[in-house]
């Protein structure tokens, strides 16, 4: 089989990039290795930035998010100094997050790209992307039975996070491969319960974090710092609610609204950043590009903001010739990747006692301290937090 570009993976990535390229004529396929109904009903993210939806609504893709997406604009931090609020649209850009969960605008995306007559293979496999720096690179795919295939294409674009075919197909010693372990670990919470608080709550406490999201009007995620050892399941729900009550001060707060959880998942915080983006004709986007961890919502913001330069760029190569934009869209993308890297890395250092190889626990947790006090007493601050809190 041919396309002129095989996209590998349909996340965020792989069908923004589908649906722009599909929409101006270029000749792609989408490799998916799920069934169209797990793709359709993976819970991730659920804040969308300011950025992502000017380029949803840009390129028609966001009607859903515009009927069903909320907008967020409050963040509440509970310490052990007390509690404070930032609404961030009174600072910064002045922009809100959009609250729309990411399975849903995956679901909205994948809908667009069929009734477009988009090209999908779902339950295929990519298991190789070979001779990406000739002028034919090739996919080696399994189908759901094992049954092998191949398919050639001009470009390829590894959407396929960083357990995916895209990485594993780079030569050893073609890119650096940036790994760090922030050594903090969440239990991810997905619960049937309404949110608890009218804003994103970030709770430090002795025991260690707390994190409430809201996902919709009747589904919440909640993060608890964990020990890394810990298994999804070892918490019982009393113990996860009690733990939740505690670390978010409920006594002084107000209840949380307790229901079922439904989802957990074990998150170990890690950031890992690929450089460069670019080997020949494969090109890394999404998660394939650059882990980042969940503290400041930006992953699959940086998703389709990738999907949207590769998708840029690949139009101009194949329509004009004009490879100018290839060339460039590994550095692009890679001072976005590293700004968001930057905050997360402030988030993660805000929010957690990080274990301390050198034995300065107290004065890590007196400059963590600081970093709080400044960010509740200083608007210059709170201008920086909201910029980098809803940038992309
Ligand atoms: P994805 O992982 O979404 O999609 C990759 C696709 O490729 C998948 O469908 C997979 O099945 C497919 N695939 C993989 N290997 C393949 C192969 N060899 N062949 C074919 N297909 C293959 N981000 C935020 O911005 N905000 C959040 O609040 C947030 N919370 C998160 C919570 C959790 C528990 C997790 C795990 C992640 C969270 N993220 C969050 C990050 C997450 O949303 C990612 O950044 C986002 O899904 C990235 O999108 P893609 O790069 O498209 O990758």
């Amino acid at each position: 089989d041919t396309a002129d570009v095989v996209i590998i993976g349909a996340g965020p990535a792989g069908l923004v990039l589908g649906n722009l390229l599909l929409r101006r004529g270029v000749d792609c396929v989408v490799l998916e290795r799920a069934g169209r109904d797990d793709v359709a009903h993976r819970a991730r993210a659920g804040f969308l930035a300011p950025n992502t939806v000017r380029i949803l609504q840009r390129h028609g893709l966001a009607e859903g998010l515009g009927r069903r997406g909320r907008e967020h604009g409050v963040c509440e931090f509970r310490t052990e100094d007390g509690r404070f609020r930032i609404d961030y649209r009174q600072f910064g850009t002045g922009d809100p997050h959009t609250v729309y969960p990411q399975h849903e605008l995956v679901a909205d995306l994948l809908d667009h790209y069929l009734d477009g007559g988009g090209r999908i293979r779902f339950d295929t496999e990519a298991v190789a992307v070979a001779d990406a720096d000739g002028p034919a690179p090739t996919v080696t795919v399994r189908d759901g039975d094992g049954r092998p295939g191949r398919w050639r294409a001009r470009y390829v674009a590894a959407c396929d996070g960083r357990h995916g075919a895209g990485r594993r197909s780079l030569p050893p010693g073609s890119v650096r491969h940036h790994h760090r372990d922030h050594g903090v670990t969440w239990l991810g919470l997905l619960a049937e319960a309404p949110p608890s608080l009218d804003a994103v709550g970030y709770a430090t406490h002795p025991r260690g974090f707390a994190g409430h999201m809201a996902r919709s009007a009747d589904i919440t995620r909640y993060y608890l710092q964990c020990p890394r050892e810990t298994r999804a399941d070892d918490w019982s729900e009393d113990r996860v609610w009690d733990e939740l009550d505690l670390r978010m001060r409920a006594p002084d707060y107000g209840p949380l609204r307790r229901g079922r959880v439904i989802r957990r998942s074990v998150v170990p915080l890690a950031s890992d950043v690929i450089e460069p983006l670019r080997h020949g004709a494969l090109f890394l986007a999404g998660d394939a590009a650059a882990l980042i961890s969940p503290s400041a919502a930006k992953g699959a913001n940086l998703a389709v903001l990738e999907a949207e330069i590769l998708a840029d760029a690949l139009t101009d190569a194949l329509a004009q010739g004009d490879s100018s934009g290839l060339d460039r869209y590994s550095e692009r993308c890679l001072a976005h990747i590293w700004r968001a890297q930057e905050f997360s890395h402030w988030m993660i250092r805000l929010l957690h006692r990080l274990p301390d190889p050198e034995g300065t626990a107290h004065f890590q947790e007196r400059l963590r301290s600081a970093r709080m006090a400044a960010l509740r007493d200083s608007a210059p601050q709170r201008h920086w937090f909201a910029e980098n809190y809803t940038g992309i």
